[in-house]
């Protein structure tokens, strides 16, 4: 479809006006956000990460692939939250201290919210503590961390070890997720889920509310 690849380029190329455009073309013609951000705009970050890695794209065309992702999700995201359903499930979710990259999280955050979960999005470089006080004050059932860092990584298991110490453990799942991160590094900090993409996530959290 002439939408998914217009979309694509825009995000590849960085241009956050032709994305909207993409967009607003793509929800006219009547596609579900949640295919466009699979079939779309996931695969045209993997390109900009795959150009960057071969040294092709430097940090200015990241930021720039990373607003015109933005802008596209803008539209997106009124669309998913109004398609969801209702479910009485809260989820926080943040990228773990020291770590700036908040594109996969911001995914993860839109199709939870698309998904009808109440969404509490701490932004980037979130310390345990920030993580701590938002169980405390907003009383979720999942905490959901990113990462994207290997340096970062041991702030999801600094975060677990803070809930534990405010003896919060036991009251809410923990989900991780963001390149780096594997199923067996989930087991090894004592995390409940893991998943390697946002569908994936809104799975996750289904399943352990349900349980
Ligand atoms: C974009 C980008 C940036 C942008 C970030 C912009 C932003 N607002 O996010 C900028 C330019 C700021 C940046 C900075 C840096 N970056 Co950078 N960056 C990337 C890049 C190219 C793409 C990341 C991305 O957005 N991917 C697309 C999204 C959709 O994928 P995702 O994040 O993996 O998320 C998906 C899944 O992982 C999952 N998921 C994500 N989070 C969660 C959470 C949960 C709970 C669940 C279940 C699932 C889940 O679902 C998402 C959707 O499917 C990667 C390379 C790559 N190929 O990954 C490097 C990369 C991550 N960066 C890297 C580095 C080194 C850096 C810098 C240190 C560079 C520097 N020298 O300054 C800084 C660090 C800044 C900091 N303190 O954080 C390295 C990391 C190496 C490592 N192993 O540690 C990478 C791998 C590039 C490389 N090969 O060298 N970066």
């Amino acid at each position: 479809m002439v939408q998914f690849q217009d979309l694509y380029d825009a995000i590849v190329t960085g241009d956050a006006k032709k994305a909207r455009a993409a967009t607003e073309s793509a929800i006219a013609a009547g596609i579900p956000p949640m295919e466009l951000i699979s079939s779309s705009m996931v695969l045209a970050m993997d390109e900009v990460g795959r150009l960057f890695e071969a040294e092709e794209y430097f940090v200015p065309e990241l930021l720039l692939a990373g607003r015109a992702m933005k802008s596209a999700m803008e539209l997106l995201r009124p669309l998913m939250i109004a398609a969801g359903q209702k479910f009485a499930t809260r989820v926080v979710i943040g990228t773990v201290k020291g770590d700036l990259h908040d594109i996969g999280k911001n995914i993860v955050a839109s199709m939870l919210e698309g998904g009808g979960f109440e969404v509490i999005d701490l932004g980037a470089d979130v310390s345990p503590e920030k993580f701590v006080a938002a169980v405390q004050e907003r009383d979720p059932h999942v905490v959901c961390m990113s990462a994207l860092l290997t340096v970062t990584m041991p702030a999801m298991r600094t975060t677990i070890d803070a809930l534990k110490n405010a003896g919060l453990r036991e009251r809410v799942k923990v989900l991780i997720g963001g390149a780096p991160v594997t199923t067996e590094y989930a087991k090894e900090i004592g995390a409940d889920g893991y998943s390697d993409n946002a569908s994936g996530a809104v799975s996750l959290v289904k399943s352990m509310v349900a349980a």
